[in-house]
């Protein structure tokens, strides 16, 4: 017998460096395969873009309410692919934005004393497209947003608004349009109707869902307030500088605001009646109440903006008729609205940073 059979051997010196090195091969091997299987799968990453988008969330935490908030966002997005333009047909292979753009920087610089050219905006800006259009390349937008400007008259204002909004929206990751919705003539000034026009206007060109209603001269100052709809229609300009970065009376909702489609018809959009300046965005914010929606709004730091400062224009004094009209308003939900916009397109012009449509709006009743 020989000896030493029944007693274990002693472990080699080095047997657990072995293991170790097993371990390490092995796990190589499987590196290797997970490898490859990516680059045969053509690199989706979705599983790890839920991950991180996940952990954004957590780590940010949305501007506005999340799980309202998340159905509403389908409910859009469906509504948007069920009757598919050409151009609004889902792209191929991309994946959904994500609900945070990991795109944002937060708080931003905005002054009016520097010169902005509509040349250098071009060339800063090669993804816009003609007439101020801009689609994400890398994702598909969960939004397809309209921006609406009331104008007349304020061509300094409006390349200050191009060049600060074009890069934030950009960011924001919005498939979106800009309209410059141009009163022609001395009329007096008519800013809900040119809003109404810019509504029925956008329409006509893409299956928009979302329209966002910005006056010419107000900038956002954080890029993570952003342009587009919520679960409840939504006032963006919640704290100006010119009212020391607060709201000027609870039920203030001028400035800029965005409603989605459905929104914008439940209140039969806006009044087409309130002819030179005030009282049309309380009357907004009276059909919304009476149709038994309430106002979202960003906190006061991210709802930071500036306006440019200007003084009163010619023809937009303030309208005597304003607390008559509200009051109707309030009466009856018989009012005026989209249903009844009567205008005449004058011209459609394609700029590369915007669309102005100009538009003949008539004149006040005498
Ligand atoms: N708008 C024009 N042209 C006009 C009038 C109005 O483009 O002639 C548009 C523009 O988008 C503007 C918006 O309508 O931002 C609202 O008009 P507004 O800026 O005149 O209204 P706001 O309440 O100012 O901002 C009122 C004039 C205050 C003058 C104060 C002088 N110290
Ligand atoms: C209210 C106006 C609103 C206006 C708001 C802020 O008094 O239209 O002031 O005006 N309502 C009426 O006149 C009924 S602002 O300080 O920006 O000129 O938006």
């Amino acid at each position: 017998m020989q000896r030493g059979s029944l007693i274990p051997a002693p472990a080699l010196p080095g047997t657990s460096l072995q293991k170790a090195c097993k371990f390490l091969v092995a796990f190589c091997a499987l590196h290797l395969c997970v490898t490859l299987v990516y680059y045969v799968s053509g690199g989706e990453l979705s599983i790890f873009q839920y991950f991180m988008e996940h952990q954004q969330h957590q780590y940010r935490g949305p501007v506005g309410k999340s799980a309202s908030l998340n159905r509403f966002q389908s409910a859009l997005s469906a509504q948007g692919n069920a009757t598919p333009t050409e151009e609004s047909k889902p792209k191929g292979e991309l994946p959904m934005c994500p609900e945070t753009s990991p795109l944002l920087v937060g708080p931003l610089r905005i002054e009016f004393t520097i010169s902005v050219s509509l040349e250098e905006m071009r060339q800063s800006n090669t993804e816009v497209r003609e007439g101020g259009r801009y689609t994400p390349k890398d994702c598909t937008a969960l939004q397809k947003v309209a921006l609406i400007i009331p104008f007349r008259n304020r061509d300094q204002h409006l390349k200050y608004w191009l060049y600060y909004l074009h890069p934030i929206l950009q960011r924001q990751q919005l498939d979106y349009g800009v309209y410059v919705i141009n009163q022609d003539g001395e009329n007096t000034f008519n800013r809900a109707k040119l809003l109404n026009i810019g509504y029925a206007e956008a329409l006509k060109e893409y299956d928009y869902q979302c329209f966002v209603f910005s006056d010419v001269d107000l900038i956002p100052m954080d890029d993570r307030n952003i342009y587009k709809c919520y679960s409840q229609p939504r006032h963006l300009s919640v704290s100006m500088d010119k009212f020391g970065f607060g709201l000027p009376y609870n039920q203030y909702f001028g400035g800029v605001s965005a409603l989605s489609k459905e929104q914008f018809q439940r209140i039969n959009g806006f009044p087409n009646n309130y002819w030179g300046w005030g009282g049309e965005d309380d009357d907004i914010y009276n059909r919304i109440s009476s149709r038994g929606m309430s106002i979202s709004r960003p906190d006061g730091v991210t709802g930071k903006c500036r306006m440019i400062r200007h003084d009163r224009d010619d023809k937009n004094d303030p309208n005597p008729k304003r607390f008559d009209l509200i009051a109707h308003t309030r009466q009856t939900m018989n009012v005026d609205g989209i249903n009844s916009v009567s205008y005449k397109v004058l011209r459609v012009e394609k700029f590369p940073m915007y669309t102005k449509i100009t538009v003949d709006v008539g004149s006040p009743p005498r």
